[in-house]
């Protein structure tokens, strides 16, 4: 059956692959599922043929036959469920790799997406000087607390896994904020993560989209 995904027509980062089209496509590539982009624009996603699909209006959505997905997360752990290559076969690594999941998703990436926030939406604010480190101080206190976890370690739980790949997904975004390589070990999982094969058949396939193409908004 044939999968297909959307995303932006034109993402707003100009190609650096923080859009989630890609930690999708990333997996879709992990497992070795060929799959196909719809582009919807930002008003299409906000009409109803699109928001059938994503109640909120939002990329990426995922299809395949009877079923429509969304959420980067339910998508994710579909494809890792119905393929061989990102949750280990033993029931308790499973089951760990999954809350890395959740972890990544729910714990890790909100005060990403905060900061993320402030810096676009609040720069201009008289208080956002006084803001700022204390936003920044959120994300450092998370890292902090996940690079003594993964110490020396290559992945978060053994193997590369479904956890690893939503975790790197969400600390990519941090790369040009400088916070990362405040954490060697993190800045060295993310670039393990950025090396696999999988990784760079999804970048290059959404670069590919917005090569050429200058940033939005
Ligand atoms: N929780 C949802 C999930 O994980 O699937 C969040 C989905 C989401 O935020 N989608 C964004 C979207 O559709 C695109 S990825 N936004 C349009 C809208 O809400 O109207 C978020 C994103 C967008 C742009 C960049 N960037 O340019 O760097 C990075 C990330």
């Amino acid at each position: 059956m044939t999968i297909t995904i959307t995303a932006f027509e034109r993402s707003p980062d100009g190609g650096k692959g923080l859009a989630r089209d890609t930690r999708v496509r990333w997996a879709l590539e992990e497992v070795g599922q060929p799959y196909e982009v719809r582009l919807v624009s930002f008003l299409a996603m906000k009409e109803p043929a699109h928001l059938a699909l994503h109640p909120f209006g939002q990329i990426p959505t995922y299809e395949e036959g009877d079923l429509a997905l969304f959420e980067t997360g339910s998508i994710v752990f579909h494809i890792a469920e119905r393929h061989a290559g990102l949750l280990p076969h033993d029931a308790n690594a499973r089951a760990r790799a999954i809350t890395w999941m959740f972890s990544a998703l729910n714990t890790v990436e909100p005060p990403i997406l905060e900061l993320a926030t402030t810096r676009l939406l609040e720069s201009n604010k008289s208080w956002y000087p006084e803001r700022l480190p204390l936003v920044e101080d959120r994300v450092r206190c998370r890292l902090n607390q996940l690079s003594a976890r993964l110490g020396n370690a290559d992945w978060l739980d053994g193997a590369f896994s479904a956890g690893d790949l939503m975790m790197v997904s969400v600390l990519l975004r941090l790369k040009s904020s400088g916070i990362l390589n405040e954490f060697p070990n993190l800045a060295a999982y993310v670039a393990r993560g950025e090396a696999r094969a999988a990784y760079k058949r999804a970048f290059a396939a959404q670069l590919a989209v917005n090569a050429g193409r200058p940033p939005t908004g």
